[in-house]
Parts: C-alpha cells; structure tokens; sequence
C-alpha cells in the first residue's frame, strides 16, 4: 500500500507539473518556445507512420488535438519528474526550502533543455520553486489535515494560476503579421469567382476563406517565423548561392492568382481540398540566377518545422513564393511568412514557412516519402460529391467540386443508375488564368439535378480533365499515391 506520504508527495510533483506547463504557456502561448512543443515534435515522431495515415484520413483536426492532449500530459509526466527528483534530491541536503529550489532547478534544467531557452524556462521553474515550497512546510508535516488542507489550496492556487497563464499565453500565440495592402487583382478575383459560382449554396464558394482553409502539417504546434527576420537560402548545387528576404521579396513585381491544395493523404469524398486567392513572386528567376548545376534536376524544400520535401527543379520553375492569402498576409496555419506554392502538384509540395531551396546533386526523399507516401507529383484527378438535396419539386440535386491540377477540368458526368449511362453535370466556368507563367491551377463547381423515380439509386460522378482522360473507376485508399475511384453516394426518393 502507498503510504499518505509518498501519495501526497505525488500530488504536489502532479501539481508542481501543472504550474510549470502553465507557467511556460503564460511566456511563450502555443509556440516552438512552449515547454510541450518540443514534446509533440517528439511524439509525432515516434508516432508509427500507419497511425499517423490513419489519423489525417480519418480524424483529421481531432487526431491533431488528441496527438497535442497527450503531448501536453507527457510533458507534465516528465516535469513532474523532475520535481520529485529535485525534491528529493534537495530534501536530502536538510537545508530548509532545498528541495523546493532542488525541484525548481531541476524543472528549469529540463525546460531549457527541451526548448533550448533558458530565460523562457525560468516561468517553469518558478511555479514549482512556489508549489513544492507552500506544500512541503515543515511546520504542517507533523498535522496530516493540515498538510490536506495546504495541498487543497495549493492545488487551487495552481488552477487559478493555470487560468491567468491561459489568458497571457493566448495572447502571445497569434504573432504580430507584416501588413499587406490588399491587390485591387484579389477583388477583382473574388468577384469573377463569386460570379461564376453555381448558386448551390449547399456546397462551399470557389473561394475558401483562410480561416476554413483546411490545414495539414506535421507538428501541432506550428513556428512563428518573424518577417523581419525571415530568410530564404538558395543553395547547394549552384553556380551562385544566395538568400533573399522578406523585404526584397515583397518589392518584386508580384502575381495574384487562383490555386487550389488537395492533400494526398485525404479520403476520396472529404474536405482535404481547398481554394484560395494567392499574392506572391513566381520562382523560375531565383532558380535562374542560382544556376543549377545539379546531376539529378532535383530540390529540396526545407521549412521552419523540419520539415522537408524533394521534388523536380522543372516543377519548382513553375511555382512561386506566396506571402498573401485572399490580400492579406499569410496567416500564420498557412505558412507565413513565406511558403511555396507548386502549381498541379498534391499539397504536401507546397512547403509552408519556407527558409531552404537546396539544389540537389542526388535524389533522396522528402518527410512524407520517407513514411512510403508518393505524394510529390501532379493530383489525381476527383469530382467531390458534396452535397445531395432533395429539392422543394420533388428533384434531387447532387453537387460538388471537381479538380485536376494544370489538366483542368473539361466535364463531370453524373450516373444515376450505378454507373451504366451518363449524363453531363452543369459546370460552373473556369477561373481565369491570370499569370503570365502558367497554367490555371483551380477547382470548379458542378451540379446535376434530375427526378428521380421512386427507390434507392446509386448515384455516381466522374471527372474528365483538360486531356480527355476519365477519372479512372479503380477504387484505391489514400495510401500511398492518393485516393482514386468514383465518389458514389445513395440516393432514395
Ligand atoms: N513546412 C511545412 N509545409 C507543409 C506541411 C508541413 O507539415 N510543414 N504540410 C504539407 C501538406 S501535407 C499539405 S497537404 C499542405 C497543406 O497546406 P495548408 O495547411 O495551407 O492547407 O501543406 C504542406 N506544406
Ligand atoms: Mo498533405
């Protein structure tokens, strides 16, 4: 049996845990200075790539909030241990208040460590130095009730203290974002975009709103990188390397112009894929003035995560460097301040938070390559069935969005007897282009209503891109080289 004494002793390390995990919130708010950042990193790490496949296809923002509620207990678990450890390691001393400074020290040492910032981890350390010092006052130890009434309050002062550290830290967590004059080109988008929507108002815009804009990355806590401070090193097999900044990225002639992102990683019929109104610089003239000289005609992408991924030089030429969203800039979740945006390719290559462009000599494999995803090539062509509604007169309209990268999408058929005849779907018009480079990158929207006799009915949509290929029928999960298939839903009237 535990004795009340080592059983109190665990309350207050939980407790001194508690205090320290919200005292390094109240400092750093959800940032890579924040004592469980580091923590999740090593989580999503260790995370077997099969769970994490699992959790974008099927929990999506959940499995992120679970991976993060279970980072943020095992960091408290480990600053709790370092508590007991510098408790005991100090009570041993028998100078009065050694252990609270032992644990103290001990949480500081770990904090700092974790996060590689000493001042920072002083809001850790300093709690538990309070906490293991209220608790363990020699004077009460010889009164048990009184020792139960101490950590009572103790552990109500840390509540309170856990509430005043929420509302500091929240504070700090949005980073002050470089202003941006909105492009008169973005109204001029959102308004021919807002023009040539079908009026299905069941189903999303062609524009997604940044703050709807689906988001994958792969740490839960994502890095605040300063505009001010922000560089883009060009690198590597190179006649000449350069860096470029933020400043003499935002004085270069810009585009603004329509892309859609549409992760790999995400189920035939789900919402992994979205639209946005994009301000940036195209890339070609930085690889120009570099000069590859690389034996593979291959870069590699590296952001201010970790995270990195290879792909083709030819496609990087047709990319830009995006700092605006829908005229504003880059909210922090998307990237800010810079990310890559690669016209036709899945997501995962449209690297956000970008600091490296590193020319390469040999092929090696991005952060997703290197858990078995094929995720750096042009998007599999899908129409979405996002919508069935059983309309006022009896019809039923089933509507979406179709998206094929730079192929486009020439027509969607829809088939209401389980894939034996077609019929072609309304399509809303294609988004202009609008770039001097290139290719129209962006979704449409489709519709198809029809009567239907009365029953169950399969109701199936394809999609036929700019090269008169048909979204192939072969149904395939996500893993490794994106869903395909036919979105098929059941319809009864
Ligand atoms: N630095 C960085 N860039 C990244 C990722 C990431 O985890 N880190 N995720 C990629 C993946 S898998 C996708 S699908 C897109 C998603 O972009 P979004 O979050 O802006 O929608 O970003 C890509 N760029
Ligand atoms: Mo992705």
């Amino acid at each position: 049996m535990r004795s009340p004494i080592r059983s109190r002793a665990v309350v207050r390390a939980v407790l001194a845990g508690v205090a320290a995990v919200a005292g390094s919130f109240a400092v750093a708010g959800n940032t890579p200075a924040f004592v469980v950042a580091p923590v999740s990193a090593f989580v999503v790490n260790a995370t077997p790539a099969p769970v994490v496949a699992f959790s974008i296809q099927r929990l999506g923002h959940l499995g992120d909030r679970l991976a993060f509620a279970f980072s943020v207990a095992l960091t408290l678990a480990v600053l709790a241990a370092a508590t007991w450890v510098g408790s005991a390691a100090g009570g041993r001393t028998g100078v009065r208040f050694a252990d609270a400074a032992g644990a103290g020290a001990a949480v500081w040492a770990v904090t700092a460590l974790l996060t590689g910032r000493p001042t920072m981890a002083l809001a850790s350390g300093v709690p538990v130095v309070a906490v293991v010092g209220v608790t363990a006052r020699p004077e009460t130890a010889a009164d048990p009730s009184a020792t139960r009434r101490r950590l009572v309050g103790t552990a109500a002062g840390v509540l309170g203290f856990g509430f005043v550290a929420y509302l500091l830290g929240r504070g700090r967590t949005a980073p002050a974002r470089e202003p941006m004059p909105a492009p008169p080109e973005t109204t001029r988008l959102a308004a021919q975009a807002r023009e040539k929507e079908l009026g299905v108002d069941t189903i999303p815009g062609l524009v997604s709103d940044a703050a709807d804009f689906y988001e994958v990355d792969v740490n839960s806590i994502d890095p605040v990188v300063d505009a001010d401070e922000w560089e883009l090193s060009v690198h590597g097999a190179v006649e000449e390397s350069f860096t470029l900044d933020y400043a003499d990225l935002r004085g270069m002639p810009a585009e603004t112009k329509f892309k859609t992102l549409r992760c790999v990683g995400e189920q035939l019929n789900a919402h992994l894929m979205d639209n946005a109104i994009w301000t940036g610089v195209p890339i070609r003239a930085f690889v120009e003035r570099a000069g590859p000289r690389g034996g593979c005609e291959c870069v590699m992408l590296r952001a201010a995560d970790g995270y990195f991924e290879q792909f083709p030089i030819d496609a990087l030429e047709t990319g830009f460097l995006a700092y605006g969203m829908n005229g504003e800039s880059l909210p922090r979740d998307h990237g800010y301040p810079v990310r890559a945006l690669i016209p036709g390719h899945w997501g995962e290559i449209n690297v956000k938070w970008l600091t490296e462009i590193e020319v390469l000599d040999e092929r090696t494999s991005g952060y997703w390559e290197n858990r078995g995803w094929h995720g750096t090539g042009p998007v599999n062509t899908v129409a979405k069935i996002w919508a069935v509604d059983h309309l006022d007169d009896g019809s039923v309209r089933v509507a979406g969005h179709a998206y094929a990268g730079t192929r486009g999408i020439e027509r969607v058929e829809v088939s209401t007897d389980g894939g034996t005849t077609w019929a072609d779907a309304t399509l809303s018009p294609a988004l202009d282009e609008t770039d001097v480079l290139g290719e129209l990158d962006a979704w449409r929207q489709w519709q198809f209503t029809w009567a239907p006799p009365s029953g169950e009915r399969t109701v199936l949509a394809r999609a036929i891109d700019g090269t008169g290929a048909v979204q192939p029928r072969e149904g395939r999960s996500p893993f490794p080289n994106g869903a395909s298939g036919w979105v098929s839903v059941t319809v009864s009237a």
